[in-house]
């Protein structure tokens, strides 16, 4: 969680596995392009400057956060990769909308990461409104992008720790 007292974007790369060998994938939704456009940048630039090459980086898009679900169960099932972001930003509005979206998405996740051989990272920004999703794209609180990256590095290299 971001709080006053947490960066996003704080980490010892010395802690952090080599990511030259790894392969992710990155599903990111259209919705409130400018914050999850940022958010995606960050997760790249991470990835890369921990060792992951371009190649080994497959970025798709979905139209809106709910579909997050979707895209990480196909990317899944469809490309070789060892572990798998998925970027939204869901902004509170008006109706009750927002609840449903964020516990839809929260527990679609969740249950991939049960069932799914690989590791699904949520990057799923849930604020109240668009300057608290600013503060956490790269603004005074850091980047989620960059820690879902980091976490993504760690949870492979936790997986290949259990199957080596
Ligand atoms: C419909 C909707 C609304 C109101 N707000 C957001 C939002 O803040 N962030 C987001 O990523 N998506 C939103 N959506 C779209 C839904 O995630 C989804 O794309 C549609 O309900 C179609 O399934």
């Amino acid at each position: 969680m971001s709080t006053a007292y947490h960066n996003l974007s704080d980490y010892n790369i010395q802690t952090v596995p080599d990511a030259v060998h790894m392969k992710f994938g990155i599903v990111v939704s259209e919705w409130n392009e400018n914050i999850t456009g940022a958010l995606l940048k960050g997760a790249v630039n991470t990835l890369k400057k921990n060792g992951a090459k371009d190649e080994n980086i497959i970025v798709k898009t979905v139209p809106g956060s709910f579909e997050l679900i979707y895209g990480a169960s196909e990317m899944i099932k469809n490309c070789e990769v060892d572990a798998i972001i998925i970027l939204g930003s869901v902004i509170k509005g008006e109706t009750p909308h927002f609840d449903y979206i964020c516990m839809g998405v929260t527990q679609g996740i969740a249950a991939l990461n049960a069932e799914a051989k690989i590791p699904v990272i949520y990057g799923l920004l849930t604020t109240l409104d668009m300057a608290q999703a600013e503060a956490r794209s790269g603004g005074n609180l850091g980047n989620k992008g960059d820690e879902c990256a980091i976490t993504a590095i760690k949870m492979i290299d936790f997986s290949c720790s259990l199957n080596n």
